[in-house]
């Protein structure tokens, strides 16, 4: 109705918003446009809302995969991915993936519809009641909630901020079902909107430090570089390989920042890994922590105790010296720190020794040549090499496709075979080195980027999050999964040692064709059995960007005991003296 055929003497009507309408307006006002989540009660109509709004919603049909779909995004993007569920045990399904984005340093925000306050406090038992935020803050980095409808505007902001800014983290916004409802005068509720600035700003090195920093460096006789996917985070991809071509000091790229700078770089010693943790005298860390995964930067791996100095790039000050002493403690964002090395080093910096470079170029050799042997094996059934041999000539062939690895052995091997050539195109298990990240990652990675996906699966891993294939043919995803499919975790060949009927606790029904489900959503399934069926199938798979489940036969046999890490098993002693 216009103002001219309003009756006479009619107040006009405040246009007005709620609780639902402000969520999503300030998630748009910066830049959030997806959201990966799973709806029910108190979140429908703020998935639908979402959706009618412009956002993309992608429904998934369980929270932790929604939540890993989220926490890949802010991987991918630096900004962070949003997951919405449902209370009680929606959130403690999400909490999982959020309490993995922290741990990997991913920005995410879990967004948790939860029951009334009232009644949660006196533990009255509403539905699904629990006191949401207190458990999820020992798990993430940030955990607010929001009561009234005026303050959304700040809760969002400060949940962005605390995701992307410093160390990224997960975060986790609590919002109760009343808060929806709730009605404001819409003016008002557009000016509570916070549109954040610079929410991650740049945090700039001591000069005292960088200068520290290059002083140590000069005086390296065997200098090596490691790359962690803090650095392919980052995107400060040119400056990264600037410093390292103009240093000519050989890096070593941890799993996720594989194709940083391409793995078949010359100065790249991945193959020659052993050889330069070993006697490499001064390391210089660019996003990457000494954790488990570089054995805490100590012990026999890393040479002689004393026989090493640390330059460590971070953002984080509290990382410096969590496991050993950091001679050069860099801290910044990695964009400025490795800005200042360059200028730094000025246009005569001194190549590392050819003593050094030509020993690595050596090891480096053999050690290709022997795999070379392990991959030219055409063994039948398959085992993980020649199966890979494919998989690896797939990814040179199309090097933007991203390649997301979970299993043991299947991680394990596809990470040691398959180069990868641009950066932040392989995503995997992480630092917990987790199961179940496939689907989300693999979902998000596609819908994030627009590039299609591999996903090399072992049969456990894919068991985690295996029934969003129907996600993957519902949204119809450029996404071709390999199930390597050894008949169970690790191998398919245990027994039970009492003897008893039950199957052993490794092993999974023999010959199961995962092919199936993937055809059950109209997906298409090939089961395959020969490194050339394989490679039929992946191109085909490739070039359709249909959605696609490959049931690759893997040996039983084939794989050890926990992968490359059978060393952090522990076993009983006692097994073996025959008891079970
Ligand atoms: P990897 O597992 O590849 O070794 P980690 O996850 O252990 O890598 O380490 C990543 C590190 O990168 C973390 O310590 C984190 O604080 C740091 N980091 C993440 N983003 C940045 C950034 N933009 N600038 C500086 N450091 C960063
Ligand atoms: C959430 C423990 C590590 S690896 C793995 C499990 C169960 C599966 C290995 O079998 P898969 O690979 O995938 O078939 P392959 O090729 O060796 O046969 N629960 C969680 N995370 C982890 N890491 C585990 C259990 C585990
Ligand atoms: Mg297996």
């Amino acid at each position: 109705m216009s103002a001219a055929q309003e009756p006479v003497g009619a107040e006009p009507e405040a246009e007005l918003t709620d609780g639902f309408h402000l969520v999503i307006d300030a998630l748009m006002l910066n830049g959030i446009k997806t959201i990966y989540g799973v709806p029910g009660i108190p979140i429908t109509d703020l998935g639908r809302l979402a959706q009618a709004s412009g956002m993309r919603v992608i429904s998934f049909r369980h929270e932790q995969n929604a939540g890993n779909a989220a926490a890949i995004a802010g991987y991918l993007t630096k900004a962070p991915g949003v997951c919405l569920t449902v209370s009680a045990p929606g959130f403690l399904n999400g909490l999982v993936a959020l309490a993995n984005a922290t741990t990997n340093c991913f920005p995410m925000i879990l967004i948790s519809g939860s029951s009334e306050r009232e009644i949660v406090d006196l533990q009255q038992g509403d539905y699904e009641e629990m006191d949401q935020l207190a458990v999820a803050k020992p798990l993430c980095k940030a955990a607010f909630r929001v009561l009234h409808a005026a303050d959304i505007g700040i809760g969002v902001a400060r949940a962005i901020r605390a995701a992307v800014s410093g160390r990224p983290g997960g975060v986790y916004l609590d919002l109760p079902g009343k808060l929806f409802g709730q009605v404001m005068d819409a003016e008002a509720g557009r000016r509570s909107l916070v549109k954040v600035i610079d929410p991650a700003p740049a945090q700039i090195p001591a000069p005292s430090a960088v200068d520290r920093a290059l002083d140590v460096l000069r005086g390296a006789k065997r200098p090596l570089i490691i790359l962690g996917k803090g650095a392919a985070y980052a995107q400060v991809d040119d400056d990264i390989r600037a410093l390292v071509e103009k240093s000519g000091i050989p890096y070593i790229p941890m799993s996720m920042a594989k194709g940083l700078i391409p793995d078949t770089h010359p100065q790249c010693a991945a193959a020659a890994r052993s050889t330069v943790l070993q006697d490499s005298d001064v390391v210089v860390m660019i996003g990457a922590r000494l954790n488990w995964l570089l054995s805490h930067g100590k012990g026999k791996q890393w040479g002689p105790p004393g026989s090493k100095k640390f330059i460590q790039i971070d953002i984080e000050p509290r990382e410096m010296d969590s496991n050993v002493e950091i001679a050069a403690p860099l801290v910044g964002d990695i964009g400025s720190c490795v800005a200042a090395l360059l200028r730094g080093m000025g246009d005569d910096w001194k190549q590392p020794p050819a003593e050094w470079t030509s020993a690595i170029d050596a090891k480096k050799a053999t050690n290709i040549a022997r795999m070379a042997t392990r991959l030219g094996k055409n063994s039948t059934p398959m085992d993980y090499h020649s199966a890979l041999r494919v998989l690896r000539d797939v990814i040179r062939d199309r090097p933007d496709a991203i390649l997301v690895n979970e299993g043991a052995n299947t991680l394990d091997q596809a990470r040691g075979v398959i180069d990868m050539y641009q950066p932040r195109k392989r995503l995997d298990v992480g630092t917990w080195g987790v199961m179940g990240i496939g689907m989300g990652f693999a979902i998000a990675a596609t819908i994030e980027t627009g590039k299609p996906v591999l996903a090399i699966v072992g049969d456990s891993a894919f068991g985690f999050s295996g029934m969003e294939v129907e996600t993957i043919c519902r949204y119809n995803l450029p996404v071709c999964i390999v199930v390597f499919n050894n008949d169970g975790i690790y191998r398919g060949t245990d027994v039970n040692v009492s003897g008893g009927s039950d199957p052993a606790t490794t092993v999974f029904v023999k010959g199961a064709r995962y092919d199936r489900m993937m055809e059950s959503f109209g997906g298409t399934g090939v089961n395959v059995t020969t490194p050339d069926e394989l490679k039929r199938a992946v191109d085909a798979a490739m070039d359709s960007g249909k959605p696609t489940l490959i049931n690759a036969v893997i040996d039983p046999a084939a794989g050890s005991e926990s992968g490359n890490i059978g060393n952090l098993n522990p076993k009983s002693a006692l097994t073996k003296k025959g008891g079970a």
